[in-house]
């Protein structure tokens, strides 16, 4: 059947038009066309799931155990609740981590209270006192971390308490975390509830003398698909040391002296970006905004922390580097351009990625036409203004290191050490600048989005591939649209750096390319829905 054209608008009119009023206009609030001639782009975000809507979110149990404790590898990570949570917590998030001489790894173990019913009724702190006994007399930890599930707050179990007293019995670090699954309104309330408790009790609890040039602690990197293994791989091979990971590939153990390093790199900013700047404010040590998926990100991250070092040698290191990379991987991923030019993408993904992955699709020729977060806040989406708080004065401008662009708010710095110091108190050394700031006019950002949406606006815009978690994916692909997880990677990776990108290109060459979906008839050859063009408007 021949489908009828529609602007952007109008496709959105018709997604919005099955709600009932008032769930209309909450979803509205929660879409966007980029379009910049608009002085302003707002988008609600971070607020409650319209109760009867079916989120693709996940709790605060998940982004507290899940995400920021899960790849910890020397971490006894205790779940107290049911087994099913503690199913969840045994590898579902494809986090890896390889264990250093010596050093210890517990991650493909799962650790479980398995509350019962008589532990709801009667309490269960009995029962995580004797898991705790038996971790350390078994495991021998030297850090042991307890998650809450729904019902420890529930019936009031007092894990903090237990914690406490564990850790004077046995002489290690045991920390609590209270993360209950209902807390918040995503797994972003679980990333606060952990980061808050590292921050306070694990942070800085042991000095360490670092023989390090240019130490570094990496942040919101958690290894998925073997990333950080990647990034790692790069860092070193210019001359960084990684000091400690949070928390891809990471311990608990590094993260107690993490202190010592010179500076912070910030990934994945929405789960992490306030204790990038608690450490600026409690150590002194400023933090810079990368991104390493993606080869130009990835460059523009290397030349960045370069300058921040601001040594000649570190930054001809650095573009040798580059160019190795660079050379290994270019002309295939120009083919793979070749071949995938025109085609189009639709990103739903947690808080960082459906933005950072629009640059690797970009280098690649594929267009994102739609993006969205699941939980990102306002400024995942709309940026951060953080105008420079610097006095200019006449004895700062003659400082020829020292770079400031005040108008469009983004400012990098080149400074010396001496000015570093008293420049790092004032202001972080990058702001974040959101996702919408790079999508192209037309292009759609929605947050929290729902199936319902999802089949509206792909059979709409028909995007040549849909990025997912596990919940979305089969959905895309009931609709013929090859669909490549952005979470797990669907088993593959490493995506990140220069040879990640060009092992992207070839998994997604595998998905698009791939004849079978021409077997699938999409719902639109059945009957007659809305079309819309990318940047239509
Ligand atoms: S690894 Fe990260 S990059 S931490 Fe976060 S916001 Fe999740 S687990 Mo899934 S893949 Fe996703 Fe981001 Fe940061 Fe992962 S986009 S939803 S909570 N996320
Ligand atoms: C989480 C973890 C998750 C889930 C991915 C998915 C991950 O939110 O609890 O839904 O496929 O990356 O593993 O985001």
């Amino acid at each position: 059947m021949k489908d009828s054209k529609a602007g952007i608008e109008e496709i959105l009119d018709d997604v919005l038009q099955s709600y009932p009023a008032k769930s209309m206009k909450n979803r509205k609030e929660h879409i966007l066309v980029k379009d910049r001639n608009k002085s302003e782009l707002k988008i609600k975000a971070n607020t409650r799931t319209i109760p009867g809507i079916i989120t693709n979110r996940g709790c605060a149990y998940a982004g507290c155990r899940g995400v920021v404790l899960g790849p910890l590898k020397d971490v006894v990570q205790i779940v107290h609740g049911p087994i099913g949570c503690s199913y969840y917590a045994w590898g579902m998030r494809r986090h890896q981590g390889l264990a250093a001489e010596g050093g210890k790894n517990f991650i493909n173990y799962t650790f479980s209270t398995d509350m019962q019913d008589s532990d709801v009724v009667f309490g269960g702190e009995r029962k995580l006192k004797e898991a705790i006994k038996e971790a350390v007399e078994i495991f021998n930890p030297s850090t042991i971390m307890i998650t809450a599930t729904c019902p420890v707050g529930l019936i009031g179990d007092d894990i903090n308490s237990i914690a406490k007293q564990a850790e004077e019995e046995y002489g290690i670090t045991v920390m609590a975390f209270n993360c209950e699954g209902y807390k918040g309104v995503s797994q972003s309330a679980g990333h606060h509830i952990a980061n808050n408790e590292i921050m306070d009790n694990l942070v800085g609890i042991k000095d360490k003398e670092l023989d390090y040039k240019y130490p570094i602690n990496l942040m919101g990197e958690y290894n998925i698909g073997g990333d950080a293994f990647e990034i790692e791989r790069i860092l070193h091979k210019i001359g960084y040391d990684v000091v400690a990971s949070f928390s891809g590939n990471g311990t608990a153990d590094q993260i107690k002296y993490s202190h010592e390093a010179d500076l912070n790199l910030v990934q994945c900013h929405r789960s992490i970006n306030y204790i990038a700047e608690m450490f600026e404010e409690k150590y002194g040590i400023p933090w810079l905004k990368v991104n390493f998926l993606g080869v130009d990100a990835t460059i523009e991250s290397l030349r960045n922390m370069a300058e921040y070092f601001a040594d000649p040698e570190l930054q001809e290191r650095t573009e040798k580097v580059i160019a190795e990379e660079l050379a290994q991987i270019e002309a295939p991923l120009n083919r793979y351009k070749e071949l995938f030019t025109g085609k189009t993408a639709f990103l739903f993904v947690g808080g960082s990625r459906a933005h950072h992955y629009q640059n690797v699709f970009k280098r690649i020729g594929i267009e994102t036409v739609v993006a969205g977060y699941e939980f990102g806040h306002r400024d995942d989406y709309e940026g951060r203004e953080v105008i420079p708080d610097i006095e200019m004065t006449a004895d700062d401008r003659n400082i020829p290191e020292l770079e400031v662009t005040k108008d469009d708010k983004k400012y990098r710095l080149r400074i010396s050490q001496a000015k570093k110091e008293e420049l790092q108190q004032k202001m972080p050394l990058d702001y974040y600048g959101g996702m919408i700031k790079e999508m192209e006019d037309g292009s759609v950002a929605i947050d929290d989005l729902n199936h319902h949406e999802q089949i509206k606006l792909t059979e709409a815009l028909k995007p040549d591939i849909y990025c997912s978690g596990i919940k979305d994916k089969y959905t895309s692909h009931k609709m013929g649209i090859f669909s490549k997880q952005l979470h797990s990677y669907d088993y593959s990776g490493p995506y990140a750096g220069f040879k990640g990108h060009l092992q992207f290109a070839e998994d997604i060459a595998a998905g698009i390319l791939n004849p079978s979906w021409s077997y699938i008839t999409p719902p639109w050859k059945e009957k007659t829905t809305l079309e819309g063009s990318f940047g239509g408007g």
